[in-house]
């Protein structure tokens, strides 16, 4: 049976349950607000949390998995940077009688009895919204529409899926064209860095669309450095719906954000202890999200937590 039974379900007893978590890293606001959920909803259920950020690293991810699974913690979760590679250490804890929680992000593994449920976004839908958008934004329009993209870290779930989402909608009229499209790592920096090179090498750039908002951020200093206004001359749509996200869409300098929620701690921290009894969990749980027009940023705003 499972080395950790007895753990969380024995009445009485003091026993917390263990959980080792495999964070990403803290390329974004997005990452940051979501570390935050974890560890203070952690704290109010009453788990321990063994926490490692693998600084976009897919080795580190597997190293703290690893080290996890010989401290024979009680559940494992984690947000993999990438979708591929996982199959190795993934039955390395299934041997161990070790639960895994999918958080956030995906793998691709064909043997889904390696995990037992994966919390998080549909980014597929998350793309299809910000497609969508630019569709209704361009109606009455016959011109080319040239559109350069931010992509998100490469091989990963949300850069696979809000790549695929947005062009299967954009895709429908051919006056759509994506000019350029590049990593930008989810990243501030190099979203600024790829802008700069968009902006040098195409001379007629109508829209950026980044698959996250810190990316977009760093953007708009590289247009405004080019001397045009984000918004305006460059319509800007991104994801996650950050504070400073939230902020540059109130005044205008980003004109659409996809929601994409980072509070996911609640969620997780329900689902292992469930997982840890051994109870049934749905195979898949999608979390609620919403969109922002530049209107609707002004008066969300003031109550966003992150
Ligand atoms: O959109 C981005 C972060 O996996 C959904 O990762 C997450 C993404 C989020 O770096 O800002």
């Amino acid at each position: 049976g499972d080395s950790s039974a007895g753990n969380g379900s024995s009445g009485g007893g003091d026993d917390k349950i263990v959980m080792g978590f495999s964070q990403v890293g803290a390329e974004s606001g997005w990452r940051t607000a979501n570390t935050k959920s974890v560890q203070e909803s952690a704290k109010e259920a009453g788990i321990d949390l063994k926490f490692s950020d693998a600084q976009q690293k897919q080795e580190n991810q597997i190293k703290a998995i690893r080290s996890y699974i010989q401290q024979k913690v009680d559940v494992i979760a984690f947000s993999p940077v990438v979708e591929s590679g996982w199959d190795t250490v993934l039955k390395e804890a299934q041997n161990a009688k070790i639960p895994v929680i999918l958080t956030d992000r995906a793998v691709d593994s064909k043997d889904t009895s390696l995990y037992k449920t994966f919390l998080g976004s549909d980014f597929v839908e998350e793309g299809k919204k910000a497609g969508q958008w630019l569709v209704d934004e361009y109606k009455d329009s016959k011109d080319t529409v040239n559109i350069v993209e931010l992509q998100g870290t490469t091989g990963s779930a949300p850069a696979n899926d809000r790549k695929a989402g947005f062009s299967e909608i954009i895709s429908a009229d051919p006056k759509f064209k994506v000019i350029a499209s590049q990593s930008g790592d989810f990243t501030r920096a190099k979203g600024k860095e790829v802008m700069e090179a968009f902006l040098k090498s195409n001379p007629k750039i109508d829209v950026l669309y980044a698959h996250n908002d810190d990316m977009g951020l760093g953007a708009i200093e590289a247009i405004e450095g080019a001397g045009k206004v984000p918004g305006k001359d460059i319509k800007i749509i991104t994801v996650d719906a950050v504070h400073d996200g939230m902020q540059a869409l109130a005044d205008g300098k980003i004109n659409y954000i996809v929601e994409c929620s980072p509070l996911l701690g609640p969620q997780l921290m329900d689902l292992a202890k469930k997982v840890v009894k051994g109870e049934q969990v749905p195979p898949r749980v999608v979390t609620e999200e919403t969109t922002f027009t530049q209107e609707q940023a002004k008066e969300a705003l003031p109550n966003r937590k992150y």
